[in-house]
């Protein structure tokens, strides 16, 4: 891989980091690990390289958005209950200049009615919900996609 391959950042919110053991009936079974190697094999098949990170706290999210922000050709968050909830992540993304897309492992509108509302949706570029983790895999390829066609 090239050094000079364009990043992708994966950002996680609280409690992804006990997928697998968590809910398994509604995360399914694999873990974050699984997750990390899923992204790192289609960001490489892309010619892609990816951070990817899960953090349990707010202000840990916002600061990561801003360390990465003027570094990434793309960004996939997953804020997990801080979508319902941050205005504070909210913001930090609407500075990304970088495509951005927003994923939910479950499908959050078919869940309780206070998971059908994120405070990212209106400032990213795409939302994928409901699809598994296969959702991250979607997420980057179209990042992979939007990062070609500049
Ligand atoms: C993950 C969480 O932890 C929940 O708080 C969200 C999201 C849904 C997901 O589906 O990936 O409501």
């Amino acid at each position: 891989m090239s050094p000079n391959a364009p990043l992708v950042a994966v950002l996680n919110g609280p409690n992804l980091n006990l997928l697998g053991e968590r809910q398994p009936e509604v995360y399914g079974r694999e873990t974050l690990d699984d997750v990390r190697r899923l992204c790192l094999q289609t960001a490489q098949g892309a010619g892609l390289q990816v951070d990817f990170r899960q953090s349990n706290h707010e202000g840990e999210i916002v600061e990561a958005i801003h360390e990465l922000r003027h570094r990434v050709g793309g960004m996939v968050i997953n804020a997990a209950a801080y979508t319902h909830t941050s205005v504070a992540i909210r913001d930090a993304v609407a500075v990304v200049d970088a495509p951005v897309i927003e994923v939910h492992i479950t499908n959050i509108h078919r869940r309780e009615a206070f998971r059908g509302h994120s405070y990212l949706s209106d400032v990213v570029d795409g939302v994928i919900a409901g699809c598994g983790t296969q959702g991250y895999t979607l997420a980057i390829s179209r990042i992979a996609g939007l990062l070609t066609r500049s």
